[in-house]
């Protein structure tokens, strides 16, 4: 069985998150991702958040599996000969410095598409064009600027950002979805094209709904927000604790062992349709007769009660054994499960969600694989490379460089 884009060269030139998660998810897919870094240095990730000591961070190889890495310095008079090269030899070019980086090493999009008319490229930049075209963006900003802080959080509280990178991973995952599209429509043109994503526009994209509310709000109050029907709505979206954000009514609430567990909580969600069921098992039969609790618009105004009976429930039980009482009776819920729950879960570990690598010098590590699924293209995971472990092969089996031209370039610092 083939991998999906075999045959697709990708020449990667990004760093630090919201680019290496794109390239990684291409690789995967089975594309011929070359790495370009620093010589010296590398990818800065390689040394940030380290476990130990010289060896790669996690932050790095968990971003970076199945590449091939080339250190090359596009400044130097050789880096840039064997950078045009490059892009001569590949199919798509991904990028995500601050904005005109690539142009200053001497290759606006303009000289690329000389190079090679069939060259796609694609960047991540934090903002599209307008007042903060020229800022330099990290996750926190992007879920700021985006819309996703001003609508998450305590109801009464602060703006509060994720722990989902929707800003780095969120972008660099449009981004893919961005360079497919012109892959395809280049077997139709022959010709490449610019893919921009901007982290901003991701987040927003995201917080889709919350736009949606926002034009809500104009024709009257939300009523599944938390603050229906005793609080107060200003003129914009706000905040909504846990609140499901659907027509769904849903909330979190404490199971057995909360006291100590931090994680020890479930989602509920009241669905319309499991409604009598989830009354009956909580002992609140009682409901199904009462036209204060028997419809969903009836239920709407008393929410909190609603969710501190069924909470009185889960109290006394834990969060897994909620799941299974609740499941069969088709009530959607979800246990909080933590990062080391999550790490030992059998059943990701099956589908390859969960894979554990062995990297020559940090041993065997723990990373994400690819969560999506082809069925005749699945994706093997491999581990990342060390710092410019694939310049020589890469030089001489893509490029054709020859002994004599590899070592002009490492005299001149280029390598
Ligand atoms: N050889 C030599 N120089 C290289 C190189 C190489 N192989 N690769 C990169 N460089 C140089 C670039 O040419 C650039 O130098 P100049 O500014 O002098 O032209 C520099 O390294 C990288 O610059 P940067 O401004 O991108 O890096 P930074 O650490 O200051 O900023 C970041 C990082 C992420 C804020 C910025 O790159 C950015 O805003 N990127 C776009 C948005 C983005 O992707 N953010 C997500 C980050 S993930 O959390």
């Amino acid at each position: 069985m083939g991998k999906a884009l075999e045959g697709v060269r990708i020449l990667d030139m990004t760093h630090v998150q919201a680019g290496p998660t794109c390239t990684q998810i291409l690789a995967w897919f089975g594309a011929d991702v070359i790495k370009i870094e620093r010589p010296g240095s590398g990818d800065p990730t390689r040394s940030q958040l380290r476990d130990i000591p010289d060896v790669d961070s996690l932050y790095f190889t968990m971003l970076n599996g199945n590449k091939r890495s080339v250190t090359l310095n596009p400044k130097t008079e050789a880096g840039n000969k064997i950078f045009a090269r490059f892009i001569e030899a590949c199919d798509v070019m991904v990028e995500n410095f601050a904005p005109g980086a690539i142009d200053r090493m001497g290759f606006p999009w303009e000289k690329i598409q000389e190079i090679n008319p069939r060259m796609i490229y694609a960047s991540v930049k934090g903002f599209g064009p307008g007042p903060f075209a020229d800022c330099k963006v990290y996750e926190n900003v992007a879920q700021c600027t985006g819309g996703a802080a001003s609508t998450s959080g305590e109801i009464d509280g602060f703006p509060t950002v994720t722990g989902a990178q929707i800003g780095d991973s969120g972008c660099g995952i449009h981004l893919v979805a961005g360079i497919l599209a012109a892959l395809f429509h280049r077997e139709k043109s022959g010709r490449g094209q610019r893919v921009e994503c901007a982290m901003q526009d991701a987040v927003l994209n995201l917080c889709r709904v919350k736009l949606r509310d926002q034009q809500r709000l104009a024709h009257g109050p939300l009523k599944e927000y938390p603050q229906y029907p005793n609080g107060e709505f200003g003129d914009a979206v706000p905040r909504a604790g846990n609140a499901s954000g659907g027509g769904q009514p849903g909330w979190i609430v404490k199971c057995k062992g909360w006291e100590t567990d931090p994680d020890s909580y479930i989602y509920v969600i009241t669905q319309a349709a499991s409604f009598p069921a989830l009354a009956k098992v909580i002992g609140h039969e009682d409901w199904l007769e009462n036209p204060e609790w028997n419809t969903p618009e009836a239920r709407i105004h008393r929410l909190e009660q609603l969710f501190a009976e069924i909470e009185k429930w889960t109290m006394t039980k834990g969060k897994m054994e909620v799941m299974e009482i609740l499941n069969p009776l088709n009530v959607p819920c979800g246990p909080i499960l933590s990062m080391k729950e999550l790490a030992n879960e059998e059943s990701l570990r099956n589908t390859g969600t969960v894979v554990e690598v062995d990297h020559p010098e940090r041993g065997k590590y723990l990373t994400i694989g690819n969560p999506i699924k082809l069925s005749d293209s699945p994706s093997d995971v491999e581990r990342s490379p060390l710092l410019g472990e694939h310049t020589e092969e890469v030089l001489k089996t893509v490029l054709g460089l020859d002994d004599g031209e590899i070592e002009t370039a490492r005299q001149q610092g280029a390598i």
